[in-house]
């Protein structure tokens, strides 16, 4: 399959090596064009993929069958407005990134979009990508426009295990927003790996509390209970863990919370509920991006 990776970060890099040794015809697209893409990933068992794969070629990105975006969801909508018009109405776009809304924002296109959540593990370590842990990636679509079945589900198996493809992808990526709701800017806040939130019950129950009060209103089965047992087994999980948002908050950088917690609070304005947990995180955390955003330190 013809395949263009929008974002080369750990994610992005990640999907190029094992999209390549699948065979894929694959080529990264950076926002800032380089002539080539230097992926260079360590695999659980230690394995290395260490290749310049290309980049940047408008000829490939208008034949892509799929545009595979790995950016953080703040960039997503700005970087697919520039190549929207580029590429041919049947490409396929799966978008993987923490949070939701960014489909929101997208302009009118003409693609089937398909949004996706995954359990992979992946960090930079200097030059290298480290794939920290195997895990599940979740797609499905969102739209019903396009021919994309569970078939690309199976060939992107073949490639990373584990795919699993949903015919409503939406439950499995509010369940995915719960655990981002507590984890991302509880860890952020206190500076901690994932499984030291163990400590911060009280307020991870008001969280999920939250949480569960819009799901249910936006029409999903749910119930506190569910989502609090699903985080506290992603904690276990991924105990030793630096979630992304504590990674953004040390690197200063711009963080997905807009896209995380704000997006909860939205949904919830929309039906009148209020979500005071959730937006005090919201506040905090924006405070300190605005603090190294403004003062640069
Ligand atoms: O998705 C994650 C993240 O860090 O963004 C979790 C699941 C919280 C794992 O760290």
């Amino acid at each position: 399959m013809k395949i263009t990776v929008l974002g080369c970060g750990a994610l992005g890099q990640l999907w190029l090596s094992r999209l390549y040794q699948q065979g894929h015809d694959v080529q990264g697209w950076l926002r800032i064009p380089q002539p080539f893409c230097a992926v260079n990933v360590i695999a659980p068992d230690g394995q290395a993929f260490n290749r310049n794969l290309p980049t940047n070629d408008p000829q490939h990105l208008t034949e892509s069958e799929l545009l595979l975006v790995t950016l953080k969801a703040w960039q997503v909508s700005s970087a697919l407005r520039q190549l929207l018009p580029l590429l041919n109405k049947n490409c396929i776009l799966l978008l993987l990134h923490n949070g939701m809304g960014t489909v929101d924002e997208l302009a009118d296109h003409r693609q089937q979009i398909l949004l996706g959540a995954t359990t992979h593990a992946a960090r930079h370590e200097g030059n290298a990508i480290i794939h920290v842990a195997m895990g599940i990636t979740h797609i499905g679509p969102v739209n019903s426009r396009g021919t994309a079945s569970s078939s690309l589900a199976d060939l992107l198996h073949e490639a990373l295990p584990d795919v699993a493809w949903h015919n409503n992808i939406l439950p499995s990526l509010w369940n995915k927003l719960a655990v981002n709701c507590v984890i991302n800017p509880l860890t952020a806040l206190y500076g901690c790996p994932n499984g030291a939130l163990l400590a911060y019950g009280d307020q991870i129950e008001k969280i999920c509390a939250e949480v569960a009060d819009v799901m249910a209103i936006e029409g999903y089965q749910t119930h506190k209970d569910s989502l609090l047992s699903h985080v506290y087994q992603v904690i276990g999980s991924t105990s030793a863990n630096t979630s992304s948002m504590l990674q953004d908050i040390i690197n200063q950088q711009h963080t997905e919370i807009d896209y995380i917690n704000g997006y909860v609070i939205r949904r919830g304005r929309s039906h009148g509920l209020q979500l005071p947990e959730n937006n005090k995180l919201f506040d905090m955390i924006k405070r300190k991006e605005n603090d190294y955003e403004r003062f640069g330190s």
